[in-house]
């Protein structure tokens, strides 16, 4: 099945799946393979330094002929040496996270390169479309890493209602089920996360695959409300240390403890004293396959859901 939308066209990609931009998990291997398998492939900056990241481009580029993109971090202290490198490099699209690209907007797009901010409500969508992006990710508060306020099924109708351009659905998506929830909310697209962190492709330490796969439905937590930046993880010895500190109100001491601790997790296998970012949906995966399959899989059910509806109606 294709499902053809203003998303598909957009980024000339076969399938409306773009794939989360997560720092230190989504790598060029893991970009480069969603997107050979008509998804959109991203590699997350994060905080990683700007030669690194150069790097993964020219990988990506060697490992796929179809268009890819790059997440930005907005947060990073050294975001604008990244944009400058990233408009040297020219990629498809880039998105953008935990924050306002508005000040970027403009360099990128006269590059050519397509900008799909996330946003966490409809205030800041309103504000982004104002400033010429090309679509909107709403992210619910399903997702794993930096969350908003908002679960993805009550953000993404309220999203469609208040912006022209294309809406991306993200947070707790991870099957076919999803997807055409995403689309029955208006959404052209969907962003899939946690689930390609178990992708084949997708270099994370062993270990960190191993929880997921274990996790139950209660198994994440929103850790760091303290500082201004909540963030989803799967519990672990860390979160609950973050969860004290969160409780007595000291950010600073949040934010010196987890400093490094996602690369520490997903690179080294830290899986106990690192951060475990991961969404709600974490529960609802059970295997480690190679992402051509994945988005096949997931196309395919939700095939089947979309066929079964009509039948429905009396
Ligand atoms: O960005 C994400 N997820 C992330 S970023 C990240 S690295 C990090 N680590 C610790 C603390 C903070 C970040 C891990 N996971 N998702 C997209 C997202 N963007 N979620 C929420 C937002 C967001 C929040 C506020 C986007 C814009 C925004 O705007 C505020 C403003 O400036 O108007």
């Amino acid at each position: 099945m294709t499902l053809k939308t203003r998303l598909t066209e957009l980024l000339e990609i076969e399938h409306p799946i773009i794939q989360g931009g997560m720092a230190w998990t989504a790598t060029a291997e893991l970009a480069g393979a969603v997107s050979n398998a008509g998804g959109f492939g991203i590699i997350g900056a994060g905080h990683m330094p700007t030669a690194l990241l150069r790097e993964q481009i020219h990988l990506a580029k060697e490992l796929t002929d179809k268009p890819f993109g790059v997440n930005l971090m907005l947060l990073t202290p050294h975001i604008d040496e990244i944009v400058e490198m990233v408009l040297e490099e020219k990629v498809h699209a880039v998105t953008t996270g935990a924050g306002n690209p508005g000040k970027y907007m403009s360099a990128l797009q006269d590059r050519g390169i397509k900008v799909l901010p996330i946003a966490p409500s409809v205030a800041l969508a309103k504000r982004l479309e104002a400033a010429g992006a090309d679509a909107i990710i709403g992210e619910g508060m399903e997702a794993g890493g930096h969350i908003g306020d908002l679960t993805t099924m009550v953000l993404t109708p309220q999203l469609v209602d208040a912006v022209e351009i294309p809406v991306v659905a993200a947070g707790g998506i991870a099957d076919g089920r999803g997807v055409v929830a995403a689309f029955a909310l208006g959404a052209e697209g969907v962003q899939i996360g946690t689930r390609f962190m178990c992708a084949e492709e997708c270099t994370i330490h062993e270990d960190v695959k191993a929880r997921i796969l274990k996790a139950k439905d209660r198994d994440t937590v929103v850790t760091g409300r303290s500082t201004g930046h909540p963030v989803r993880v799967l519990k672990n010895k860390l979160s609950k240390q973050i969860m004290a500190l969160d409780l007595e109100n000291r950010p600073e001491e949040i934010e010196a403890l987890g400093a490094g601790k996602l690369a520490n997790c997903m690179c080294r296998g830290d899986v106990d004293e690192g951060s475990l970012m991961a969404g709600q949906c974490a529960s609802m995966i059970d295997s480690i396959m190679p992402a051509q399959e994945i988005i096949a899989t997931i196309l395919a059910e939700a095939e089947s859901v979309m066929r079964a509806m009509p039948g429905r109606i009396g």
